[in-house]
């Protein structure tokens, strides 16, 4: 299989997590990726032009992030990201919508700040950086149930927090919200994320 990627893509971390978390890592070759050029050959894959993208041995592509996860999770024996019925599938996959909907809020809010400061609006701006708070709000909620073997809703919440840290560090999310920083803390020590860390490419 081979994965397109970009560095600082937190949907492309997604899928690098639970590529680790699956033991498939080894079997994905990854194809580095600039979306904003042409000659990357990205649109014939996706015509979204968005990654992740992942090309199958036998030519399928799939995308997005979330189609991606549960490919990969099909493909694995050990105990499933996803599960397959009943409202703790669907309670996972509501986690999932929850965090990517804070990571495309996320996104929107950096893509915003990095247009010249004349064109900038600041509703919009404020508006994302809401979403993002207030999704927050209803994970710390929620946070005293995210225990026992890691899922796929984990997984996808721990990568939003970790991209907000990246980007937004000055909203010190944390301060009103022990419970979930408390769960972050302890999930995002593990391998698959400790290895998947974004950074900015020097
Ligand atoms: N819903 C998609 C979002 C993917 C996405 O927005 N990827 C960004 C990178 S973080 C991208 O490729 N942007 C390029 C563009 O929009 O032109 C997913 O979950 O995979």
């Amino acid at each position: 299989m081979k994965l397109r990627y970009s560095p600082t893509s937190p949907y492309v971390r997604k899928v690098n997590v639970v590529a680790i978390e699956t033991g498939l890592q080894d079997r994905i070759e990854r194809v580095p990726t600039v979306t904003a050029d042409p000659a990357s050959g990205l649109a014939k894959d996706n015509p979204l032009g968005k990654v992740p993208v992942l090309i199958t041995d036998d030519g399928m592509r799939f995308y997005d992030s979330p189609v991606i996860c549960e490919y990969l999770d099909s493909l694995h024996g050990r105990p499933k990201l996803i599960p397959s019925e009943g409202m703790a599938r669907w309670t996972v996959l509501r986690q999932q919508a929850l965090a990517d909907g804070v990571l495309d809020a996320a996104v929107l809010r950096l893509l915003e700040t990095r247009r010249p400061s004349t064109q900038q609006s600041t509703d919009w701006i404020e508006k994302q950086r809401g979403v993002i708070l207030r999704s927050l709000d209803a994970l710390e909620a929620e946070a005293k149930d995210l225990n026992g073997p890691a899922t796929m809703g984990q997984i996808a919440i721990a990568v939003a927090l970790g991209y907000v840290d990246f980007r937004f560090a000055g909203d010190k999310w944390r301060d009103r919200r022990p419970t979930l920083a408390g769960w972050y803390e302890t999930f995002s020590q593990r391998p698959s994320m400790t290895a998947t860390v974004p950074r900015d490419p020097s």
